[in-house]
């Protein structure tokens, strides 16, 4: 199983669009990146999980792919890529792809040419006829469109996509698939990288004859294609023949992934992942998807995160990326904008697992309200918006959309208060959000108690903890309303992380045996660190450690 080297180090992901642009053209690339590997470096980043940065035609940003061993020119090319690469193996960073391989961009070759009835590629999607002139072969819905299933006039047949037209289906059961998908990750990972996260790789195995869903009521489908029939053979056809031969890992992506199935993918002395990238604790505020919107529940949210944290060894720990609205946005407040961020960091970071911190959410980035639709670019936002107006005003369907969309993540990351948020010396492609000349890097460098540095201390101190590396985990007063909890404890050291989400006053008595603990971490000050009763200031959070004999 390698040296387990991605145990010991926390990930920043990088969405590369919005991420730096080094040339100037508006668009992130990696002669950005390039420029602030030290700046991650100085954050105490361990490795860096791309999301795609190949050839693609955009209608999902990247998650569309047309050419797998290359990068888009909007990025730059191989060369810097290898660049960036060993500049970053130079600093002890490791790197991670997003392997996309539930399906391809339609304008990928394979699709092109398996457009043609009698190629050899023909097989390599699923194609079907209609069950009735005009009407598709199952009932499936589709997660970016209306149902999951095109027409193709040049070929008079339907074809699969589980998410938008232009993101087709692979058949993984044909053996030529799964040859290409073992020929990428080598590519890669001869290039150099260190492992993969897999993009909706529970999705892969498709169930013989593709059936109607007679039950689902959310995404009808969903139910037989998630963990499909030959899923774990594929992944560990993936692992013994090409991963095993590298110290690399893999994180899967598993939407609606429950603990228990999860325990088939990442226990056990040959897992099929070595980690896993689940969503319930993303729902602390709708109902599965964010276009659900309820109040937030932190007690949702507890015990989201308690029962990973019980279940499972070893957890991939996120609170944002590409695909979710800003978390102080969400569960934290605008209002106690510092605040906030901090008590969220340590909500996650020092729970047991690998930690990710996304692209400007160290600097605490919110979510940005664009006045029009037109302004939005996520084809899940515009699904849901013209699909919402059929019934709804478009006023209410557009505040809907303004919070739950996935474009408030991918706002160019704030770097300073200079022009464009110093993100380009142009126009960016995508709005900078108007509050950068107060929330930006460059502020938060030079002040002590900012959030930026916050994450810094907290990265450094998780880095160098046994405790947080190997501790038990055990969530106190699960349901408190306001109250977040936890503890971690080895060898005799003991980590209590007490968290506010709320402005309200909450009291607080500490374990008794806390009585001689240091605090560590707080986000205000703190005239009696060990008075044993405390009553929480808004979106308050300490973190204390405390030793007790061994018995
Ligand atoms: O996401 C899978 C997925 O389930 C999401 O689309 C989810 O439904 C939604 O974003 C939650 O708000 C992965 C990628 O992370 C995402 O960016 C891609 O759009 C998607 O797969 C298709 O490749
Ligand atoms: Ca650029």
């Amino acid at each position: 199983m390698g040296t387990q080297w991605y145990k010991d180090r926390v990930f920043y992901q990088i969405w590369p669009r919005s991420f730096c642009d080094g040339n100037g053209d508006g668009i992130g690339d990696l002669y950005g990146v390039y420029d602030k590997l030290d700046y991650l470096k100085s954050l105490g980043i361990g490795g860096i999980w791309f999301s795609p940065l190949y050839p693609s035609p955009n209608a999902d940003y990247g998650y569309d792919i047309s050419d797998y061993c290359a990068i888009h020119p909007d990025y730059g090319d191989l060369e810097i890529f290898k660049k960036v690469v060993d500049r970053a193996h130079a600093l002890d960073i490791r790197i991670i792809m997003d392997l996309v391989v539930n399906h391809t961009s339609d304008e990928h070759e394979w699709f092109r040419k398996s457009r043609d009835k009698s190629s050899p590629y023909r097989d390599w999607y699923f194609w079907k006829k209609g069950k009735r002139p005009g009407k598709p072969p199952n009932n499936w819905d589709s997660f970016f469109e209306n149902g999951a299933w095109s027409f193709d006039e040049r070929s008079g047949e339907w074809y699969l996509h589980l998410f938008h037209r232009k993101q087709v289906d692979l058949n993984m059961d044909n053996a030529a698939v799964r040859a290409e998908v073992k020929r990428i990750l080598r590519f890669w990972l001869d290039l150099g990288v260190d492992g993969f996260r897999e993009d909706v790789i529970t999705f892969i195995s498709k169930p013989e004859g593709l059936p109607d869903d007679r039950l689902s009521i959310a995404v009808k489908g969903m139910r037989l294609f998630e963990s499909g029939p030959h899923i774990h053979e594929y992944l560990q056809e993936f692992r013994t023949e090409v991963l095993d031969h590298y110290d690399c890992f893999v994180v899967g992506e598993a939407p609606m992934m429950t603990v228990k199935k999860a325990r088939t993918y990442v226990a056990g002395a040959h897992p099929d992942l070595d980690m896993m990238f689940h969503f319930e604790h993303m729902a602390a505020d709708c109902f599965f998807t964010e276009y659900m919107p309820l109040p937030f529940d932190l007690r949702k949210l507890k015990r989201a995160f308690s029962r990973w944290q019980y279940a499972l060894d070893w957890n991939a720990l996120y609170l944002e990326n590409h695909d979710h609205p800003r978390v102080i946005s969400r569960y934290g407040s605008e209002r106690y904008h510092d605040e906030s961020g901090k008590m969220l960091a340590v909500s996650y970071l020092l729970q047991k697992g690998t930690p990710f911190v996304y692209q400007g959410q160290e600097i605490g980035m919110t979510n940005i309200t664009l006045p029009r639709i037109e302004d939005y670019r996520d084809c899940q936002a515009l699904k849901h918006y013209y699909n919402g107006v059929k019934r709804r005003s478009a006023d209410k369907v557009l505040s809907l959309i303004q919070k739950a969309t996935r474009d408030n993540a991918r706002t160019p990351v704030q770097w300073s208060a200079a022009a464009h948020a110093g993100f380009s010396t142009a126009e960016p492609w995508f709005p900078v959000n108007p509050n950068y000349p107060a929330i930006n890097a460059q502020a938060q460098e030079d002040d002590p108690d900012s959030l930026l540095n916050f994450y810094r201390a907290l990265i450094a101190f998780r880095s160098g903890s046994r405790t947080v590396r190997f501790g038990d985990y055990r969530e106190l007063c699960p349901a408190h309303p306001h109250l977040y909890v936890y503890t971690r404890t080895y060898e005799g050291e003991t980590l209590l992380a007490l968290c506010s989400f709320t402005d309200k006053p909450c009291r607080f008595r500490l374990p008794d045996a806390a009585g001689a603990a240091e605090l560590l971490f707080s986000n205000y000050p703190v005239g009696t660190p060990n008075a044993a009763v405390l009553t929480t200031r808004p979106y308050e959070t300490r973190v204390y450690r405390w030793r007790t004999e061994n018995p």
